[in-house]
């Protein structure tokens, strides 16, 4: 892989990317490829080239200075495409089979040229269209045990673990998670966006001093808990899957140290929120993953702790549960702030957005918002992932 800084910042086009690829010599100069943008998400182009010929394609992602789901008004820099192909490659050194391969980074276009996964498919949207990745919450798991021990104080010298705080310091993206998740939805904020129909539900959120206080505490979990390099926007749009046993964890730009429990968090919420979408008899697959991404992430982040823990109270008697504990305590209450801000706030879930009728969108959207609500409050008290699923299913019976 090639690190490099070109001479100045230019946005791509479907063009100029495809030459890119060539000058970077990872197509033969004679070679006839098609181009396309295929970027769906919030803030970047993805371009896809590829080869017909040699049934060969790749990924070019570029950073542009702005949110792209907001437009220029929201201005970011472009640090964020240095943040993902460190994290990917860093990600790589403890789980190379469930990242894609980085082919080369450019700092200065703000470019990283990633492994094609177009046989895998976006996991939000095969979870839409019906299927249950049998495999997907072992992988997450697995990818969310190591990756969080090895960049954790306790596999890390204090030293290397500080230069690495730095290196993935991250102020722009964690901004855009600190608003929007932690802050926004708990106000009556411009950045909301919800149906007139949630506006009784949403104030009384506004309301609520106790669940704003809770939120604020979980921000300040965000933002103060350096234990790890964190994904940072695990959700299920950062997965790729596919029914035979491949997971790819793709998108780490809002890669940054901050706590342990944040990604499991926002997986967890993204599989109910997915959960709501379907119907009681559908559920059971979304259960079994949160409760196997949980017990995955602790069975691996326990084995690594064992052969490789620092830690001078290693061995102690409630150490590594102690971890454990908080880890699954944040995870709740992140979980809980996720699922009322893809209800109510920026960004919105296909899952829940493409629920017909209109009548019952509302209905499981109202159910996300307190399920959502009780995570936060009730996190102190949740112990497993079946306390998790028990207060989901006591929400749908209330
Ligand atoms: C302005 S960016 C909105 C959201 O998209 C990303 O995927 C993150 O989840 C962010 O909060
Ligand atoms: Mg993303």
């Amino acid at each position: 892989m090639t690190v490099t800084k070109t001479a100045a910042y230019e946005t791509l086009t479907e063009s100029s990317a495809a030459a890119l690829a060539v000058r970077l010599g990872l197509f033969p100069s004679k070679s006839t490829l098609t181009c396309r943008e295929i970027g769906d998400g919030n803030l970047n182009f993805v371009f896809r080239v590829y080869d017909k010929e040699q049934q060969k394609g790749l990924i070019i992602k570029q950073a542009v200075p702005y949110a792209k789901v907001v437009g220029e008004s929201w201005p970011l820099t472009l640090d964020r495409a240095r943040i993902e192909s460190s994290a990917l490659i860093r990600q790589a050194e403890h789980v190379p089979h469930l990242v894609p391969n980085v082919y080369y980074s450019d700092t200065e276009l703000a470019v990283t040229v990633l492994e094609d996964l177009s046989h895998l498919e976006i996991a939000r949207k095969g979870l839409i269209d019906g299927k249950d990745y049998p495999h997907l919450s072992e992988d997450i798991g697995e990818f969310l045990g190591k990756t969080h021990f090895y960049s954790s104080e306790y596999a890390l010298d204090p030293t290397v673990k500080g230069r690495l705080v730095k290196q993935f310091t991250n102020p722009d993206l964690c901004d855009i998670t600190e608003s929007l998740v932690f802050t926004d939805p708990f106000f009556d904020h411009e950045t909301n966006d919800f149906e007139e129909e949630l506006r009784d539900e949403a104030e009384d959120l506004w309301r609520n001093e106790a669940l704003k206080i809770e939120a604020a505490k979980l921000k300040q979990r965000f933002l103060s808990a350096e234990e790890t390099l964190i994904h940072g926007d695990l959700h299920t749009g950062s997965i790729f899957a596919s029914e035979e046993a491949e997971t790819k964890i793709i998108d780490p730009e809002f890669a940054f140290f901050g706590p342990i429990g944040f990604d499991i968090g926002q997986f967890i919420a993204n599989l109910l929120l997915h959960a709501l979408s379907r119907e009681e008899n559908r559920r059971a697959p979304l259960y079994r993953h949160v409760e196997t991404v949980w017990h995955t992430f602790s069975r691996t982040f326990s084995e690594a702790w064992e052969n490789d823990a620092l830690d001078a109270c290693k061995n102690e008697k409630g150490r590594l549960e102690s971890v454990l504990k908080q880890a699954f305590e944040d995870a709740a209450g992140f979980a809980g702030c996720e699922m009322i801000r893809r209800t109510i706030g920026l960004a919105h879930v296909a899952d829940l957005e493409t629920i017909v009728p209109f009548s019952r969108r509302i209905s499981q959207k109202k159910l996300a918002l307190k399920i959502g609500a009780a995570f936060i409050e009730k996190r102190s008290g949740f112990r497993t992932p079946k306390d998790l699923i028990e207060a989901f299913r006591n929400a749908l019976k209330e």
